[in-house]
């Protein structure tokens, strides 16, 4: 009886040479300019708009060319501009992915293309894609953090108010996952707290108004909205009002992002707390692209410092708020 032949590592590497030589990262040249891709995911809110002035300003000043894509809120619309980076050959791509699972792909294809690909601000799935083989490294906040911040101001702060509506992102945008879990964590260890409720707001105004309208109407004994981020906050605050009850009074209000308009109304006692979630990405971004092409290696997550916003510090934060 013949035994079936063995394959040595080596025999196996030469057999799928091109499979094996595409799983590593591609390099990057030390250049004095680059071509960088950036695929925004939506430009709806005051968070965006900084992340991308941001991007768009660290760029200009070291005279690099910046190939800007926004998706414009759809995922689909999303992988085709990366599809159109890689075809563009630009040195660089980074990438916010709207949602954590779709875009994986299309990281794998920019690497395959020997394009590095960058993550800011939201994660792909660990599952379907690793760092530092598919992708260099993943630049943001820690959600689950935020989440518990949130959480553990709420535990402490409560009152008594401990009925509660969560106002979800976007539906598998990894912000959204892990704000959730970070909150729904700490307050399922704390028995007298409970979510009545847990909707998707799409991260939007409008949206999260609608949402926030609806799930007071079925609970009229809700005192407490978390949304995971300040437009929905800003929205929940509008369906209060409408509801004919004070936001930040009657009803606790606590989101997450730290722009001017939310920490406004933390000042004004609308919203009672928001933990900040840095947008401002540019340096950190470029220079991260730099000491890759220098051979630097990176860990996993780069995670950005994020303040947040009481109504004891809010006054003093405004100012610098974006
Ligand atoms: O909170 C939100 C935005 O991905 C961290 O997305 C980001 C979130 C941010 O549209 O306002």
């Amino acid at each position: 009886m013949k035994r079936p032949m063995k394959l040595g590592l080596s025999a196996l590497a030469l057999l799928t040479g091109t499979v094996l030589a595409q799983s590593v990262l591609p390099k990057l040249a030390v250049k004095p300019t680059y071509r960088v891709g950036f695929a925004q995911t939506e430009s709806n809110n005051p968070w965006r708009l900084a992340q991308t002035k941001s991007m768009q300003d660290e760029a200009k000043k070291l005279g690099y060319t910046l190939v800007y894509t926004d998706a414009g809120g759809s995922t689909a619309k999303q992988v085709t501009d990366v599809r159109s980076m890689i075809a563009q050959k630009v040195d660089v791509i980074f990438l916010s992915p709207r949602e954590d699972k779709p875009l994986a792909p299309v990281v794998k294809e920019a690497r395959n293309a020997g394009i590095p690909v960058i993550l800011l601000d939201r994660n792909i799935d660990p599952t379907l894609s690793k760092a530092g083989t598919d992708y260099v490294t993943f630049i943001g906040s820690d959600f689950i953090k935020e989440g518990q911040r949130v959480a553990d101001w709420l535990v402490k702060n409560a009152n008594g108010k401990t009925n509660i509506i969560e106002l979800e992102g976007t539906t598998g945008a990894s912000p959204a996952n892990d704000r959730k879990k970070g909150f729904d964590d700490v307050i399922a260890k704390n028995s007298q707290f409970k979510i009545l409720a847990s909707q998707t707001g799409n991260f939007a105004r409008d949206t999260g108004r609608q949402v926030a309208e609806t799930l007071l109407q079925a609970h009229p004994e809700a005192n407490v909205i978390y949304a995971h981020n300040d437009e929905m906050a800003i929205g929940a605050v509008s369906a209060i009002e409408a509801a004919g009850k004070v936001p930040g009074k009657d009803i606790l209000v606590l989101s997450i992002d730290g722009g001017k308009e939310a920490v406004k109304m933390v000042v004004d006692g609308k919203i009672n707390y928001v933990v900040e979630c840095n947008p401002r990405f540019g340096p950190e971004a470029f220079k991260t692209l730099q000491g890759y092409a220098k051979g630097t290696k990176y860990p996993a997550k780069i995670i950005n410092a994020d303040r947040d916003y009481t109504p004891e510090s809010a006054k003093a934060g405004l100012a610098s708020a974006y």
